[in-house]
């Protein structure tokens, strides 16, 4: 690990003409191949395509830290006791027997990709995607964070009821000594429920650059208090009500800068966390569902050149629908109907009994399938789409055991009929606290990557809409005027593909053509 941090060596390189490895970077020739359809006299003309591109990433890792909004929540308090026990390779008994630390469910940490095939057997050979490019290890995250309540993170992790007694015991020495900073919160954009928990909060009037001030100071100091090199800021606090799109308000970089100052009631508090981020060059991760990033705020982002991500945590339901669906309309089968029901009893659950927070998580949930039915255009007319319909009730007595149940109605051969139901139980925050890691992890990786057209002398960085972040959000965010790609098994190629042309190899494709061919 400290390797790796010091020196970018991955485990393995790679020897190509066209990949050069110096101390400091590794650099990439690239050549990207698609296809270019014309249509002329009633018929497509397809056409190969080349662009050649050069990618150049830093080696060095350096010191990393990660400060959470909402650090005192399930999310928050559950992905803390998970880093500290992977770090101190804790095992607990349960009454399974016993349990050792691990990253399961993080698709860096824990999933493998095909490098290639062995010189000597021709068998396939895989290796970890953090194995891929110099990446920070999660066991090296500082961590920090912001909530508005004051509870240490070890009360708050019994607050939670995620974890079992016996791993708590272990790391709720570590974990009393840390305490949220106090943050801005801004009573109308989360459900009034929550009120009871807002103890500890950013004195001060809104209608000032104020908060954004105090935010940025926040994020200044944790930095030069632990000597870090880079903060990557990340939103795990509830899930906020849509802010309207007002004209002059926060349409713009200029005028959200100026509502902001004016304190205009339509700017959310997770608005000026962004805001706040992008001026001083921190990437930034909405991992709720509501529109945190209103034009004006990817606008700024844009002027800044800084890094935003979002939104919403694709965790249980969501990420088996958006495989599930994938799977049976390029299965040509015609899916009809979703109905997707969820309960759950944990404070997330609560806030979501509010409707205004309710709808930003149904507008989440109920846009991921419509990329891979508009791709269809045998099985679905212009227009034409399944019925969908998402439902979630809070039940407190489940807690964080989230039950999603889904039925999934489908129109088979000759106007016959396939019904999959399914049901999904699990502790939410479990399957969340490894994708905030993979957040983190590929956030930070892409601020020390960069590329060029062949032939330029300028690097540049990957667009400020960190769409590469796809595979672990519900409503991918994506460069203005770009299409969103919500099938899981496209985002995770685009990702691993991504990483592949900056060490210069090839994507998966998955022909095996030396199995075929001899
Ligand atoms: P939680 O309710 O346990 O934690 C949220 C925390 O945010 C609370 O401690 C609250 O005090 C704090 N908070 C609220 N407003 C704040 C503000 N302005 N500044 C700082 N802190 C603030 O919720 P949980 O389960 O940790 O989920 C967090 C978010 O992640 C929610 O929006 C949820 O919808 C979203 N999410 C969760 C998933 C999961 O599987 N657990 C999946 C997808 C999204
Ligand atoms: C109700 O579904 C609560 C939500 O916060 C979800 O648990 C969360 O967004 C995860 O959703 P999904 O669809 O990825 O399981």
């Amino acid at each position: 690990v400290e390797q790796v941090r010091e020196s970018g060596n991955t485990g393995f390189t790679v020897d190509s003409p066209n990949v050069t490895y110096t101390p400091e970077t590794m650099q990439a020739k690239y050549t990207y191949r698609t296809t270019s359809v014309g249509f002329n006299n009633g018929q497509y003309k397809a056409s190969p395509k080349e662009s050649k591109y050069d990618f150049k990433t830093e080696r060095k890792v350096g010191k990393v830290g990660v400060m959470l909004v909402g650090w005192g929540g399930n999310n928050g308090s559950t992905v803390t006791a998970g880093i500290i026990a992977n770090r101190r390779k804790l095992e607990w008994e349960t009454k399974e027997g016993p349990r050792a630390a691990n990253y399961y469910g993080s698709v860096v940490m824990s999933s493998t990709l095909k490098l290639g095939e062995d010189t000597t057997t021709g068998k396939d050979v895989n290796i970890p995607l953090h194995s891929l490019l110099p990446m920070v290890h999660p066991n090296d995250l500082v961590i920090g964070g912001w909530d508005i309540s004051k509870m240490d993170i070890a009360s708050a992790m019994d607050r939670a009821q995620v974890l079992e007694p016996t791993l708590k015991s272990l790391v709720r020495k570590e974990m009393a000594q840390m305490v949220p900073l106090p943050s801005i919160y801004y009573p109308d954009f989360i459900a009034a429920n929550q009120e009871d928990r807002a103890d500890n909060v950013v004195e001060g009037s809104k209608a000032s650059d104020k908060h954004v001030e105090h935010l940025r100071k926040d994020i200044r100091d944790f930095k030069s208090a632990n000597g870090l090199d880079k903060v990557i800021v990340l939103w795990t606090a509830n899930t906020e009500r849509f802010a309207d799109i007002v004209p002059g308000v926060n349409d713009t970089a200029d005028n959200l800068l100026q509502a902001i100052s004016n304190g205009h009631e339509e700017v959310a508090p997770s608005t000026v966390f962004a805001v706040a981020c992008i001026l001083e060059n921190t990437p930034f991760i909405n991992g709720s569902p509501q529109n945190t990033f209103v034009p004006g705020c990817i606008q700024l982002a844009e002027k800044h050149s800084a890094f935003i991500g979002g939104d919403d945590f694709k965790s249980g339901q969501t990420k088996m629908k958006s495989a599930l669906v994938d799977f049976m309309i390029n299965a040509g089968i015609k899916l009809t109907s979703i109905s997707s029901y969820n309960h759950l009893g944990n404070n997330d659950g609560k806030n979501l009994s509010s409707q205004k927070q309710f709808r930003s998580k149904e507008i989440s949930k109920s846009n991921v399938v419509d990329d891979m039915v508009a791709a269809n255009n045998v099985l679905y007319k212009e227009g034409e789409h399944p019925d969908h319909c998402v439902v979630i009730k809070y039940m407190p007595a489940v807690g964080d055991n989230k039950r999603a149940l889904d039925e999934y109605y489908a129109e088979i051969f000759l106007g016959g009929h396939q019904t999959i139901s399914m049901f999904n139980v699990c502790e939410d925050s479990l399957l969340a606290s490894p994708l905030i890691i993979d957040l983190v992890l590929i956030a930070e990786l892409f601020t020390r990557i960069q590329w060029r057209k062949d032939g330029e002398q300028d690097w540049k960085s990957f667009h400020s809409v960190l769409s590469v972040l796809s595979y672990m959000l519900k409503a991918p965010l994506t460069p203005p005027g770009t299409p969103v790609v919500n099938a899981l098994a496209k985002q995770r190629s685009a990702l691993i593909n991504i990483m592949k042309a900056c060490v210069g190899l090839e994507p998966e494709n998955d022909m095996t053509l030396e199995h075929k061919l001899f």
